[in-house]
């Protein structure tokens, strides 16, 4: 506060703490000791750059796997949580990400909630998600939905262990206070259409005739890495090259072109061994995981050293710039489509 200058004469400094007082046993408070605070001149991030080993974490995340079953923890999840926002379950302001474990033999049980969520698979042999009645089974890479509210659970049929990385928009939802959960009444929902069925409907550039649903989400809830790894290097083949993202794609609902949910999207994206991009930044708080090949991002003041399946989060308005070592793919989600559809999203690029 800088009263005596705006009010060189006019109030003591005791009239000044009496009336504060008095306007906050009344309910009030004087905006304009708070204005550069709640509307800033550009972004007040809590959240920072933040970056997650997979080597570092993965073993304590199996030793969970000896510590807690699955059924009892109901969905076995170590949260990557931002240094700047502990306790508060979130990997940047808007969102939250976990990495999930599904011991050989283990089934996670069927629930539904108002939050989005994603997976992107990072191990897997034979571990498989059920949403809405159908199962699909995960294979490293494969990008995996279940839209707010629709049934899912999760199994591992295979001989090893399963992981994938879990994005959901928790952070949002209670934003909103509009979390709700419920269990299913059977532990496994009953399977009603085979595998692959989405993908036939939904993932072959046609429509059923009469859809004309309209839905918030993506019909298709499985976008298999071995089509969208092949799209993205025809694509890099042809060009070109953009010198912020390298190639760039965004995953899409087939039945809107729109974003897979309304408050995440998703991306992939290949760097060229080699690449040294330019810096860009957005308003989006994105997070990354590694896919293939090893590099490093610059990250404000922070580089973060990177290979396989290694995660890290992009707050708002931090300027990001990659270099790959090694030809590599990056698959990311942020919360780009919610501030999209809200008109807020700002992006520069590049910053030279
Ligand atoms: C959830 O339902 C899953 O279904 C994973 O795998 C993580 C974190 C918070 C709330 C619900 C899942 C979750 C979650």
């Amino acid at each position: 506060m800088n009263t005596t200058a705006t009010h060189p004469q006019s109030r003591s400094g005791q009239e000044w703490q009496e009336f504060y007082e008095r306007l906050s046993r009344s309910g009030t408070a004087p905006l304009w000791e708070v204005l550069g605070q709640i509307v800033p001149s550009q972004p007040l991030r809590a959240c920072v750059p933040a970056f997650w080993s997979y080597d570092e974490v993965r073993p304590m995340l199996m030793e969970a796997g000896r510590m807690i079953t699955a059924k009892e923890a109901e969905r076995r999840v170590l949260i990557l949580e931002n240094p700047g926002a502990r306790g508060q379950s979130r990997i940047t302001q808007s969102l939250y990400a976990g990495l999930q474990l599904v011991l050989p033999g283990e089934e996670a049980a069927t629930h539904r909630h108002t939050a989005s969520a994603l997976r992107f698979v990072i191990e897997s042999e034979g571990g498989y998600t059920a949403v809405d009645g159908e199962r699909t089974t995960m294979h490293p890479g494969d990008f995996i939905l279940t839209p707010s509210w629709s049934w899912h659970d999760h199994g591992n049929s295979g001989a090893k262990p399963v992981i994938w990385l879990d994005g959901l928009d928790i952070p949002i939802v209670n934003f909103f206070d509009a979390g709700f959960f419920e269990h299913h009444a059977q532990d496994l929902q009953p399977v009603t259409r085979p595998q692959g069925d989405a993908l036939a409907r939904y993932g072959a550039n046609m429509l059923p005739l009469d859809d004309e649903q309209q839905r918030p989400a993506t019909p298709l809830f499985t976008y298999p890495y071995a089509r969208s790894r092949e799209a993205l290097e025809r694509v890099f083949r042809s060009g070109p090259v953009d010198v912020c993202h390298g190639v760039k794609m965004q995953f899409t609902n087939p039945a809107t072109g729109s974003y897979t949910m309304p408050t995440i999207g998703a991306f992939l994206q290949m760097l060229p061994r080699g690449f040294d991009g330019l810096p860009y930044r957005s308003t989006e708080g994105a997070i990354y995981c590694v896919v293939e090949g090893r590099g490093q991002s610059r990250v404000g003041e922070e580089t973060f050293l990177w290979k396989e399946h290694d995660v890290f989060a992009i707050p708002s308005w931090y300027a990001v710039s990659h270099q790959a070592e090694s030809e590599a793919v990056l698959f990311s989600f942020s919360d780009r489509p919610v501030q999209k559809m809200l008109g807020i999203w700002r992006e520069q690029a590049p910053m030279l």
